[in-house]
C-alpha cells in the first residue's frame, strides 16, 4: 500500500469543547479499527476522524480510454462515432455506478438543424444527502474552425483533449468510486452538445438541459467541470468565472493541488476566463468551477484544430487532474 493510498480524511463533526478524548475511526479498506477511546469526554465534544483509502488513479487506463474515444472518430452529434461512444460509455458506467441515467433531448440550432443529443449521468452513494457533481463534455466539435488552413476548417475535431480527456478522467474516477465508496454522494454528468457551435448560441447544450431539468432535491453542494485536461504541457490557472462565483471551491481545489505537489501546474495567481458548461450551473445557483487548460499547444494553436490528437496529450496530465479531483472527493471536509 502506498503512502498516497493512506490519504487521511478528517471530519470534525462538532466543536472542540474537550480534547481529553479523541475517537479515531480508521477505515483501512473494508476494515475499521478503533484506536483510542477515553472515558471522561464531555457529551458535547464529539470528534470523529476517518481515514478513507483513496485508491490510486490508473492513468494508463484513463489514457487508453482517451485513445478509445478518438478511435471511434469525432463524436459529433448525428454521427456513427457519437452513437458508438454513447453505447460504450453507458456500458462502462453500468459496470460500476449505482445508477445510470440516459437522458436524450433534442435541440434545433440557430441554422435550423435538428440535433439528437444525450446527457449521461452516473450516480454513486445515492443514499447521501451531501453530494458533489463532477462534469465534463463527451461530444466533439464538428468544425476545426481554428485551423490555419482553409481545407481543415470544415473537418471535425478529433477531440483528444477537447472532449475525450475529461471523459477519460471521469470514467476512471467512476471505477475508483466502485472500488472504494466515497464518503459522500457523487454524481458524474457527461454533457452532450457542449462544443457544437459554431457560435455559443449552439454550445453548452447538455449543461443547459441539465440545469433546467434536474431534480433540484439532488442538487450538489458544489460542482467541478473538467475540460481540456490532457495537454502535454499542462497549466490550470484559476478560471475567472469560477473564482467570482465559487471562490470556496476554487480555494479547496487549488489547495489540494498544492498539497499533492502539483502547485506549479495549478497557479493560484494567474487567471483565464472561459465560457463553458460551468456557467449554466452557476446560473441556477450551483457553485461550479472549471478546471481547464485553455493554452493547448504553442499559443493555444492545437485548440479546435486537427492537431487535437492523442500524440499531443499526456497520461501524466490525466494523472494529476485525476489525483486532485479524487483527493477533493475523499478528503471529506
Ligand atoms: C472549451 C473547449 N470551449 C470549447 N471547447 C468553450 C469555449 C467557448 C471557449 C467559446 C472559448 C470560446
Ligand atoms: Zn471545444
Amino acid at each position: 500500500m502506498t503512502m498516497k493510498m493512506k490519504t487521511e480524511m478528517i471530519k470534525i463533526v462538532d466543536s472542540f469543547v474537550s480534547l481529553k478524548k479523541l475517537i479515531f475511526v480508521i477505515l483501512m479498506g473494508p476494515s475499521i479499527a478503533l484506536l483510542g477511546c477515553g472515558d471522561d469526554v464531555s457529551e458535547s465534544s464529539r470528534v470523529t476522524a476517518t481515514r478513507v483509502e483513496r485508491p490510486d488513479f490508473d492513468a494508463a487506463r484513463a489514457f487508453e480510454d482517451l485513445v478509445t474515444q478518438v478511435d471511434f472518430g469525432s463524436r459529433v452529434p448525428g454521427t456513427e462515432a457519437h452513437r458508438l461512444q454513447l453505447e460504450w460509455m453507458e456500458a462502462q458506467l453500468r459496470e460500476v455506478a449505482d445508477t445510470v441515467i440516459i437522458d436524450p433531448f433534442d435541440w434545433v440550432t440557430s441554422e435550423g438543424e435538428s440535433l439528437n443529443l444525450t446527457n449521461v449521468i452516473a450516480r454513486f452513494g445515492t443514499n447521501f444527502d451531501r453530494r458533489i457533481l463532477l462534469l465534463t463534455h463527451w461530444d466533439s466539435r464538428p468544425t476545426a474552425d481554428q485551423s490555419s488552413d482553409e481545407a481543415s476548417k470544415s473537418m471535425s475535431v478529433p477531440g483528444a483533449n477537447d472532449g475525450a480527456s475529461g471523459t477519460a478522467v471521469l470514467l476512471e474516477l467512476a471505477r475508483m468510486f466502485s472500488e472504494q465508496a466515497p464518503p459522500l454522494g457523487v454524481d458524474l454528468l457527461f454533457t452532450d452538445g457542449e462544443d457544437y457551435g459554431p457560435t455559443t448560441d449552439d454550445m453548452f447544450l447538455g449543461a443547459s438541459h441539465y440545469a433546467k431539468n434536474r431534480a433540484k432535491a439532488d442538487d450538489p453542494s458544489f460542482a467541478i467541470l473538467l475540460d481540456m485536461v490532457a495537454d502535454m504541457d499542462p497549466s490550470f490557472p484559476v478560471e475567472a468565472y469560477s473564482l467570482e462565483n465559487a471562490p470556496q471551491v476554487v480555494q479547496r481545489v487549488w489547495t489540494v493541488a498544492s498539497d499533492l505537489g502539483y502547485g506549479r501546474y495549478f497557479p493560484m495567481s494567474s487567471t483565464s476566463r472561459v465560457l463553458d458548461d460551468h456557467l449554466k450551473l452557476i446560473e441556477v445557483g450551483i457553485p461550479t468551477i472549471d478546471i481547464i487548460d485553455f493554452d493547448y499547444g504553442p499559443s493555444n494553436s492545437f485548440w479546435h484544430t486537427l492537431r487535437d490528437i492523442p500524440e499531443n496529450t499526456s497520461s501524466r496530465t490525466l494523472l494529476m487532474v485525476g489525483d486532485v479531483v479524487a483527493e477533493v472527493v475523499y478528503r471529506n471536509r
